[in-house]
Parts: C-alpha cells; structure tokens; sequence
C-alpha cells in the first residue's frame, strides 16, 4: 500500500513549511561535563526542548562554521600547549623537558627516531615532501654534536659523522623542528597527523531537533551556486555535514553530470562496482532492491565492500510518482540511546557478529562487521543493512537479535525519522557511516522516479574534515581523552532528547 500523505519538501521544511515548536536559539547542549562513569539509569523528567536551553556552554557558537569562531566546531584542546623548555642527550635518547606545564614526564625520544624524523630540505625534498633516504642509511645510533631548544619551543639538534644525505662536507648535519612539530610528539607513539585530528562536535538528532536545524540558521541547506562557487559556503555547509551527517543542495540543474560536479567539489568520487555515479530507477529483474519500486527500510550502503562509502549523495532528477519520500534516521543517535539505557544491548552490538554479502554475476563480496564501532567509546562508524545480510554464525544471533531489534525500534520510531520528498533539483549529501537511508514505496505508474548517485570515500572525507580542522586552528595532542570526552557529551545530548538527565 501507498502511503497517500501530503510531505513537504526539503525545501518547504526549510521555508518553515511545517509546524514545529519555536525553535530555540539551540537545540541540543553541548556542555562539557567532567567525565562520568557506570550508573546511567536515569531520573525521568518530561520531555521538552526548553530544558536543554539551561545548560551553560551552548551549541550555538558550533554555528559559525569555519568562517565563525575558532574552536567552535571542535572544542577547546584539552591539553596545556607548554613549550619545549630544555632537552638532556643521553647515549642513545634525548629528553625533552616540558618544564610543569602538565604532569607528563620528560618525553625520551630515541636519537635513531629523531634522525629519521628531520624535515631540513636535504631530508625531504621541499617540492615532492618526499625523503631523500631510506631509514636503513641512518646508524642504529646516530651521534649527536649539540642539542638546544630555543625561545619559541623549536629543537635544534646538530648531528655528527652524519652521511645520510649529501650534506656539508664536515659531516655535520642540522636538523630543526619547530614548536609545533614537537607538540605533536607529545600525543602518542604516532607521527601521523591524523590521529591528531580533533573529530567533528556532533550534533545528535531525532525529527524534531533535525526541523529546527533545518530552519534555525539555514546551514543545513546550501544553494547549488553557493557550493560550487562561494568557499566560505562550501565550508560551512561541510562543517554542517560533519556535525549532522545530513544536509540538502538546492537549485541543482536538471542535468545527469551534476551529481559528479558536487561530489567532486568535496574530492574524487569513490568507484565500486556499481559505477561511477549510478541511476536509481526501477527496473524489472533489479541487481539490487534499491532499483525497485518496493519499500526500503532504513539501511546503510555497501556494508559487504572495502572501503565502505563515506559519504552519499543522491540527486533528484524526477520524482513524480506517488511515494518514494526519501527517510532519514541519525544511526548515532539510537546508538547512543541504547548506550545510556540499555549498556548490555549496546555491548552485544560492538561484537562482530553480522555477516553481509553480495554475490551476483562475477560480484562475491562479503564481509563480517560490528552493527556499532567505537573507539575510546566515540562511535566511529555503524554496519546496518539488513537486506544485506547473509546467515549468521550460528552461535552469534541469539545474543545480537534482542539488541538489534531494540536499535531497530528506535531507528524507526516516526519521532526519529525524518521523511522528505526529494523535489527535482535537490541533492542529499549525508554520512553512510551514521545515517541511515531508506525510501517510501512509490507507484511506478503516473510518474517517474530518478534519483543519480555517488559515493565519496572516507579517506577523501578525512582530507577534507582535516582542512576544516586546520581552518579551525584545532589539533588536540590528548586525543583519546578527547574522544571519550565528546562520547560523554553526546550521551548528555541523548538524555536530554529523551528529557531525562544522568546522575
Ligand atoms: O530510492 C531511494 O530513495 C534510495 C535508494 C537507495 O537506498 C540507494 O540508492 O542507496
Ligand atoms: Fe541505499
Ligand atoms: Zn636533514
């Protein structure tokens, strides 16, 4: 059966088309709390948005986007930034003195480490950025002539009988990292950069609250030319995508092309074996239920693949037939729900119990996943697809079910869901690692349905969400404290959806 409801469009809910309580200068708080532990039953008080807008440190600075204040969308580093005060030569190590700025120990580096670490531009060629030696050249213990640390934090280290590149003639080689680089190595045992990055502030939503982000600034939307040609634009509708993992192009000409151009204003397109950009239409004897007319409960895309699309964008060509509204649902908030009230069920869904397939012609793809991925109790990324699925380890359904089917309900629940009718012209970009998609059933006869769509990867995402980051000046050496800070306040967020509060 159809459904023969009358839904505003994207674009209508964005005019204010549809009744929704005043909105609130901010939805959600985002208040940071000291870190809480264990007992998260809660007391019940009623539910209402007017009670999140007590809270202290409100969201709304999280608005400004990367044009707005610093920090904004990714929090305060935790972490004092102290200078380099002093550094010791041992035999085989240097230890660089922090003076007390936290209560960390001198940080001891090896001098083979520091050796293989220099940047100088006979090190690491200045147009390429790539080194100019292989690590095995360097002595297991190279020697160091003079070490010292200058008054804005920078190391120098000159190292003796060095010819591991081309240098001076007396074997001297000068090596200079500057307070920034050697902050970096404070964090951990790591010099990639993006364990540095500072994840995104998420911003948790059911209907509700996701209506009045819609309305409340307008970020959640963007016009066609402001993505493609305004950059401050383009970032804040980023920095939006990053905190609400859903927002809505406009005005996109009616052509087959122009999934691909906004895609490829984020980076390249990821291609899997389904294409480039691929047509969702309904076709008789479809390789995949999205290419029918049916219902399609809300699911995530590709879960039997590596790497599994980042980010999803479906563009409207057409879209008359009766039905087909698009639907939405924040994965990360039910996650989260489920954490704060039912631990046991959150826990039986971190295990790798779910196994997804796809075998069709020459395609055998298949996969065993978590349905919820954490790190340091962050959520990173959620495996949902049902349609998906292939037979379970028989010893893993029976703790997984109960679980799934709670995550389920409150997935579906008609207060989490968003549902929109796509219009022609519109294009969805959201964030297949948190938000869940489905669609309406729609009639086939009387209308036409098309939507085009592409995927970008995650690898991609990151480049760009680390751009973002640099704009906002954030990097955070103490990021898995960070990271369990920001999974302490998104369970705060929950709660207060629920209009209830944690002891
Ligand atoms: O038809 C739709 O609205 C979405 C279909 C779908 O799930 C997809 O293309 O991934
Ligand atoms: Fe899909
Ligand atoms: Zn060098």
């Amino acid at each position: 059966m159809l459904q023969s409801r009358t839904l505003p469009t994207v674009a209508g809910l964005l005019r204010g088309g549809r009744v929704a309580p005043p909105a609130p200068s901010s939805a959600i708080s985002n208040r940071v709390l000291p870190r809480t532990c264990g007992g998260r039953r809660l007391s019940t008080r009623p539910a209402g948005l007017h009670q999140r807008r007590h809270h202290s440190n409100q969201v709304s600075a999280q608005r400004s986007g990367p044009g707005g204040p610093k920090n904004s969308l990714y929090g305060t580093p935790s972490v004092d930034n102290g200078k380099l005060k002093a550094v010791k030569v041992h035999k085989a190590t240097l230890s660089l003195d922090f003076g007390k700025v936290d209560s960390r120990e001198p940080l001891n580096i090896s001098s083979l480490w520091l050796r293989d670490a220099c940047t100088c531009p006979l090190c690491v060629d200045p147009d390429s950025g790539q080194k100019n030696f292989s690590t095995c050249d360097i002595p297991d213990v190279p020697e160091v002539q003079s070490a010292e640390v200058a008054n804005d934090g920078s190391l120098t280290v000159v190292w003796k009988g060095d010819n591991v590149v081309n240098g001076s003639d007396d074997g001297l080689h000068k090596s200079v990292w500057s307070d920034k680089q050697v902050q970096e190595w404070r964090s951990d045992l790591s010099s990639l950069r993006s364990p540095h990055i500072v994840p995104a502030r998420r911003t948790l939503w059911n209907r509700s609250v996701y209506e009045q982000l819609w309305k409340g600034d307008g970020s959640c939307t963007v016009s066609y030319m402001e993505w493609m040609q305004d950059p401050d634009a383009f970032w804040r509708a980023f920095a939006k995508l990053c905190e609400t993992g859903l927002i809505f192009v406009t005005d996109v000409p009616d052509a087959e092309f122009e999934v691909e151009k906004i895609a490829s204003k984020i980076g390249i397109l990821q291609h899997t074996f389904y294409g480039f950009t691929w047509d969702v239409k309904s076709k008789p004897r479809a390789e995949n239920v999205a290419y029918t007319s049916q219902f399609l409960g809300l699911h995530q895309d590709l879960m039997y693949h590596i790497p599994i699309p980042r980010l999803q964008l479906l563009h409207c060509l057409a879209n008359s037939c009766e039905g087909g509204e698009s639907l939405f649902s924040d994965g990360f908030r039910a996650a989260m729900e489920l954490k704060l009230n039912r631990p046991d069920l959150y826990g039986a869904l971190t295990e790798p119990s779910v196994n997804f397939h796809y075998k069709k012609g020459q395609h055998s793809y298949e996969m065993v996943r978590r349905t919820i991925e954490e790190t340091h109790g962050h959520l990173e990324t959620l495996h949902w697809s049902p349609p998906f699925q292939a037979p379970f380890r028989r010893d893993s359904i029976t703790r997984w079910k109960p679980a799934a089917t709670a995550f389920q309900r409150s997935l579906s629940e008609a207060e989490n869901m968003v549902e929109v009718k796509l219009k022609p012209g519109e294009c969805v970009i959201f964030d297949n690692w948190r938000v869940l998609h489905g669609r309406q059933e729609f009639a086939t006869s009387g209308g036409s349905r098309w939507l085009k769509g592409a995927y970008i990867s995650d690898q991609v995402h990151r480049a760009v969400e680390d751009q973002l980051q640099e704009r906002n000046g954030i990097t955070d050496p103490d990021i898995e404290r960070f990271r369990s800070r920001l999974a302490d306040e998104e369970l705060d967020q929950v709660a207060s959806l629920l209009g209830t509060t944690r002891i």
